[in-house]
Formats: structure tokens, sequence, C-alpha cells
């Protein structure tokens, strides 16, 4: 398996997010990258790579040409307001809901900020860009690599800051690029007429879903935790079968908070069963490890051990795939989980 890593995530390093009415630590570190590559070097999995420049208009075929330049020159506007805000992250405080405008571009700085954001738990740092955009290359990489009908069947794009929750035009629960997406996409301008997009990460993919609503050429498939009591909260429900040309090509799967690896297979089963009627010709695996019986932040029990067997399962489908990396906030466990579902999968 190609390994394409981000050499640059560590300069996405958020200070704090807000909780409860206090700005605390970021769940979303560098140090959880640094886990997963220390694990796989120690077990010799896969082949590290890394990404060529990040390819701006094929980002800008999944993002909104005005989303992307917004977040191309946010630090040097945040630090055009004042020079000391150097030593402070960016930090949405204003959203436009129900009945306000999103044609418009205000040039306040805060406004234009909200604009473009759904949460306040997703710091933009003075790196995030540099850092978003190298992933965004490395998924992009990671799905030509699979691509080009000679080479490995499976490419993983191991990078952070994660990107299933960021849409066309929006950032939010840590992500700021979709890599998932841009992997989907690369795959389809690549030439598989057909992609399937499996989100299994602990929080519902809301960004690749509305990216792909419409489209019927890309199926999005989620298992994750019910947004009625879960982030994100206001979208993942079981009935959002998709749109106009996308209709039936959107699968959600929402699972009560506490479920246990048995009640997550049968999610899981259900979710594969999909992707196999819709026979694709390439897959993108949205992996995030904050099912983890340990995750700080998440309610699922799966155990280290059993992402060998998920890893194993997803393997049995035989595709061309792409992984990309997602969550999961067990900061040491981090590594040996998605280690583990490698390892399954080359098993
Ligand atoms: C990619 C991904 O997994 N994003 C998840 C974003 C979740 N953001 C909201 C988390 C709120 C949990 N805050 C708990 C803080 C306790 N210290
Ligand atoms: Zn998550």
């Amino acid at each position: 398996m190609l390994i394409f890593h981000n050499p640059v995530h560590g300069k996405h390093d958020g200070r704090q997010e807000m909780f409860r009415g206090r700005l605390v630590p970021c769940h979303e570190t560098p140090a959880r990258l640094e886990y997963v590559l220390d694990a796989l070097r120690e077990r010799g999995i896969g082949t590290l790579r890394a990404p060529a420049a990040p390819d701006l208009d094929l980002i800008r075929r999944v993002h909104s040409p005005r989303y992307v330049d917004f977040l191309q020159r946010a630090w040097a506007d945040w630090i055009a307001l004042d020079p000391a805000n150097a030593e402070l992250d960016i930090l949405p405080s204003v959203w436009p809901v129900r009945g306000f405008r999103h044609d418009i571009s205000p040039s306040n700085f805060a406004a234009r900020v909200g604009l473009f954001s759904f949460d306040s738990g997703s710091p933009l740092t003075a790196g995030t860009w540099e850092a978003a955009a190298a992933g965004a290359a490395c998924a992009i990489d990671a799905a030509r690599a699979v691509s080009s009908g000679h080479g490995p069947r499976t490419a993983m794009a191991l990078t952070r800051p994660p990107g299933h929750h960021a849409g066309a035009d929006f950032f939010g629960g840590y992500c700021f690029l979709n890599n998932a997406a841009l992997a989907a996409q690369a795959l389809r301008e690549a030439g598989a007429e057909r992609v399937a997009v499996l989100d299994i990460d602990y929080h519902h993919g809301n960004g690749t879903q509305s990216l792909f609503y419409e489209r019927g050429d890309v199926l999005t498939v989620s298992v994750h935790g019910d947004p009625t009591t879960e982030y994100p909260f206001f979208l993942g429900y079981a009935d959002e079968p998709g749109q106009g040309a996308g209709l039936g090509a959107n699968l959600n799967l929402p699972l009560a908070a506490g479920t246990d690896f048995a009640g997550w297979t049968e999610a899981l089963e259900q979710g594969l069963a999909a992707i196999g009627r819709f026979k694709p010709d390439a897959l993108v695996i949205a992996l995030g490890v904050d099912t983890y019986e340990g995750d700080p932040i998440s309610k699922f029990k799966l155990r280290s051990a059993d992402y060998l067997r998920v890893g194993a399962r997803l393997a049995r489908l035989g595709l061309p795939a792409v992984f990309t990396m997602e969550g999961g906030y067990a900061v040491a466990e981090v590594g040996v989980n998605v280690a583990n579902v490698l390892e399954g999968y080359a098993g």
C-alpha cells in the first residue's frame, strides 16, 4: 500500500476549541498523526511517500472558488486586522442561519469567517491552508496512484486536518478541505465511472454527503453516531436518500451512542451491501478511529483488535481503494488502531 503522508500537517496546530462556554485544548492535534506514522514504521506497514503540489483546479471543482480564496487569504487578513493576532487563532463567532443572506460577501472579517464555517470548534491557524492543501494533495495523489492501472490497488492519504465535515464552501468539525471528496472526484476524473465513499468515522460525514447529494455517480454511505445526540446534529439521519440525479445514492446508518462492535458490524454490512448493489469502480474509505472505546469525545465501543477485522472485511470488496484519515482522539491509541485497519486490509 502506498501511503501519502502530509509532511506539513504540523503547521495546522490549533490552540483551543469552544466547549460549554470555555475554550478548551484542541482534540485534533499534530501528535495524532505522529503516532500513526510511528506505528506504521514500527510494523513495516506500507510505503511512505510525500505528495506532489496540490492540484488547485481540482480543489476548486470540489470546493467553491470563493471559499478556497477565503482559506488561502484568511491568515493574512487576520494579521492585517492587528499584528498581535499572530498569537491567536481564528475562531468563528457569528453565522448566517435561517433567514439571513448567503450571497453577500461582508468585508468584516468575523462575518466572512462565519459565512464559511459552521462551528466554533475548528480554529484556523497560521499554517492551516498550507497543511490542508498538502493534505488534499495526498488524497488526490492517492486516487491517481490507484487509477493508473498498473500501480497499487490501495493507497492512503495519511493527513490532518481531517476532511469529511468540510463542504463546498464551509469548514467545521476540525475539517477544511474534504480529502475523501477530493479523492472521489480525482478517481472519477481518472476514469472510474462510479465511485463509492464509505465513511466509518464516529461522526456523520456531512460535508461529503452534501457535496455529492445530487450526484448519481458517487454513492455516499456513512455509519455514525445518531445525530439526534451526536455531532454534527443537523445532518446524517436515516431519511436522507439523496436528491435529483443523486436520489438513492446516499445511505446514512446512524447508531445509538454505546453501540459495540457487533452492532456496528451489522450496520457496516448494510452499507457494504448497498455498495455492492451500486457496483462502483473504486472505493474511498473515510477512516476515523474515533469509534474506539477509549475515544474522549465519542461513544462507540470498538476495541483495538476489532480494527484488524474491519480492515480484512473491507479488503474482501476487492475494489481499488483510497483511505483518508479522519478522526480519532485517543491520541496514543490512534496509531495502533489505524495500523490495525491497514494490516487487516493487507492481510
Ligand atoms: C473529524 C472529526 O472527527 N470531527 C469531530 C468534530 C467534533 N467536534 C465537536 C466535539 C465536541 C466535544 N467536546 C468535548 C470537549 C470535552 N473536553
Ligand atoms: Zn469523527
